[in-house]
């Protein structure tokens, strides 16, 4: 099949399962095509049917706001009319899928037809979504794509609620992960460069947005180091963390807090650290949790969307309230102070992992659904 697949390049869930779902499907042989307006950070393979189509936004004295949404629909036109594409993939719905109904439409104008696939991932529904402005125009993404997938059960039902779509339209099929690349026992050699031999490290990856509550970490982690050496190592970037490195600075945190930066290589991090923590808000799904879990790493995260959906806890992780540091700190002391425990948890979040939500397990899920779709 010609696939496009419309995302955004950024440190986000969205595009890193974009960006992992194109390459996976290019190794399967399928022609892929990306298109965003600059290269996702996960695209790292090259393969001569896996290419990115970069998104050119033209400034214009008239454009206080240059149309982006128009710009990708005409790339699209560009890359159906030089390779062919029966399957239009929007991940996000503002604006990709409103990109792709367009280009869907001016291509039925005498060329082979595209089908539209769009893929729900979160914000687009619980924020963007329900913006006064953008409340309709994703509902007629919705309506108007050829097929609609959500990323968890909750957020499906969440979507129905909140947008009155019509059930049958809308499918799940949850994120994965490589399990090849996520692994545990992965580069050793990076435990000593996180924290000192005797420090518990707590390891957080995150856009630090306000939805991921990245202060509920810090204060988590204070009640945390009164009771054990531990590090809060924290990759990533966003609007919170100068307000989170203010908070660290306020409670005298700061030779136990590591504020890493952005760093792509997370399968590198991921399998040093004693537990992953998570105090979001909201997560549709919560693929950094997921990516954690692979590499044998536990859980803690909130009890919150699609977040029991992938974590199971008692078994690979502990869910905690949203907003209760106290409950989330005596969570991970749990876990820290009890080395079998955090061991027997580490390998059931591998497994978990391995036998729910591999490539191997979702892919034909996705193949599937294009060769439906393509049918209909
Ligand atoms: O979590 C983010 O801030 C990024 C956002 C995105 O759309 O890029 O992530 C959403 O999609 C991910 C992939 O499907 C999910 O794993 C995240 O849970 C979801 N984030 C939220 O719902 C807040």
């Amino acid at each position: 099949m010609n696939i496009g697949i419309l995302c955004y390049p950024t440190h986000g869930g969205s595009g890193v399962v974009a960006t992992e779902l194109g390459a996976a499907l290019a190794e399967r042989g399928h022609n892929i095509h990306i298109i965003s307006y600059a290269v996702p950070f996960r695209f790292q393979t090259y393969r001569s049917n896996l290419s990115y189509h970069e998104v050119e936004v033209s400034a214009y004295p008239l454009f206080k706001y240059p149309p982006y949404d128009l710009a990708m629909a005409g790339t699209i036109m560009e890359v159906a009319e030089s390779s062919g594409l029966d399957i239009l993939h929007a991940h996000y719905a503002i604006p990709h899928a409103i990109s792709g109904i367009l280009a869907r439409e001016m291509l039925r104008n005498g060329r082979p037809e595209a089908k539209l696939v769009t893929t729900l991932h979160g914000t687009d529904i619980t924020i963007i979504g329900q913006q006064r402005v953008y409340k309709r125009v994703t509902t007629f993404g919705i309506e108007n794509s050829d097929r609609v997938t959500c990323v968890s059960n909750e957020l499906r039902t969440r979507t129905l609620g909140l947008l009155e779509c019509e059930p049958e339209h809308i499918e799940v099929i949850p994120n994965f992960v490589d399990i090849k690349r996520f692994q545990p026992g992965c580069c050793p050699e990076k435990r000593r460069e996180l924290g000192r031999p005797e420090e518990k490290i707590i390891l957080h990856v995150s856009n630090f947005r306000e939805v991921k509550r990245p202060r509920d970490m810090i204060n988590a982690f204070s009640h945390v180091l009164k009771k054990m050496p531990a590090r809060l190592a924290l990759v990533g970037d966003g609007p919170e963390l100068m307000a989170c490195k203010e908070l660290v600075e306020k409670l005298g945190l700061r030779k136990s807090v590591s504020f890493i930066g952005t760093y792509d290589a997370i399968w590198e991090l991921l399998p040093q650290a004693d537990l992953f923590y998570l105090p979001s808000e909201y997560e549709s799904f919560g693929l950094a949790a997921l990516e954690a879990m692979a590499c044998g790493t536990p859980v803690v995260a909130t009890h919150t969307g699609g977040l029991p959906e992938v974590v199971t806890s008692g078994v690979n992780g502990l869910l905690v309230p949203v907003g209760d540091v106290q409950v989330h700190a005596d969570a991970m002391l749990e876990l820290l102070g009890d080395d079998a425990k955090r061991a027997r948890f580490g390998v059931a979040a591998r497994d978990a992992a391995v036998e729910r939500f591999s490539l191997d397990k979702i892919l034909p899920q996705w193949e599937q659904l294009y060769e439906r779709t393509l049918k209909d």
